[in-house]
């Protein structure tokens, strides 16, 4: 049985929005198109209260995508993004969600960040993805959305530490930046995972 899973399609990373994802639109049709091939779709959402620890303007005299710790783990600093409620939260309009079965929220802890849908990123708390794609007898994971070298990415690593096989459709994703992107691929098709073009998946 497998799954869709719809990462992080949301307004704040589209042309447009505080952390832009290059072409992040563009994947919007495929992932429509996508959806029912599935006989499961479910998306997470970054889900972030004001004044996150990701966000550069919690850290005085600190720049977006500067590199700092917080509280023990390695941060990227981020432009305000996602913040919960707003529209920068929202799903991309033109985002068919009628097929979307559950919604996983992320990044709400103000002490934590989360680019994986499953865990955050010191792997302390599950979101209960993993039971949720267990209890509906889930063993494919196919993953689309934003930004492919950070929450798709870490989702993937994540999916296939969870046992599941993954396929990573690249054309319904974009990256923020192509080295990151490039490092992460490897790394992933290292560990199992299959990279496929969305005109493949039956
Ligand atoms: C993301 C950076 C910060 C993502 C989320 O969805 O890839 N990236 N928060
Ligand atoms: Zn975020």
């Amino acid at each position: 049985m497998k799954a869709l899973l719809l990462i992080d399609i949301q307004n704040d990373f589209i042309p447009g929005g505080t952390l832009a994802v290059p072409g992040g639109d563009a994947i919007v049709p495929l992932v429509n198109a996508l959806q029912s091939r599935f006989e499961l779709v479910v998306a997470t959402q970054d889900w972030h209260p004001a004044g996150h620890g990701s966000f550069a303007s919690s850290h005085p005299g600190q720049q977006p995508f500067q590199q700092i710790d917080l509280h023990g783990l390695p941060q990227t600093l981020w432009p305000d993004h996602c913040v919960q409620a707003t529209p920068g939260a929202e799903f991309h309009p033109a985002l068919d969600q009628h097929r979307i079965e559950a919604i996983f929220r992320k990044g709400t802890d103000p002490t934590i960040d989360s680019y994986s849908g499953f865990f955050d990123n010191g792997h302390r708390k599950a979101t209960g993805l993993t039971e949720y794609l267990r209890g509906r007898g889930v063993t494919d994971v196919y993953l689309a959305g934003l930004a492919a070298d950070y929450c798709v990415y870490f989702s993937a690593k994540d999916a296939l530490e969870q046992g599941f096989q993954v396929f990573f459709i690249e054309d319904a994703t974009r990256a923020i930046a192509a080295e990151g992107y490039a490092q992460a691929r490897e790394e992933l098709l290292a560990h199992g995972a299959q990279f496929v073009q969305a005109a493949d998946v039956r």
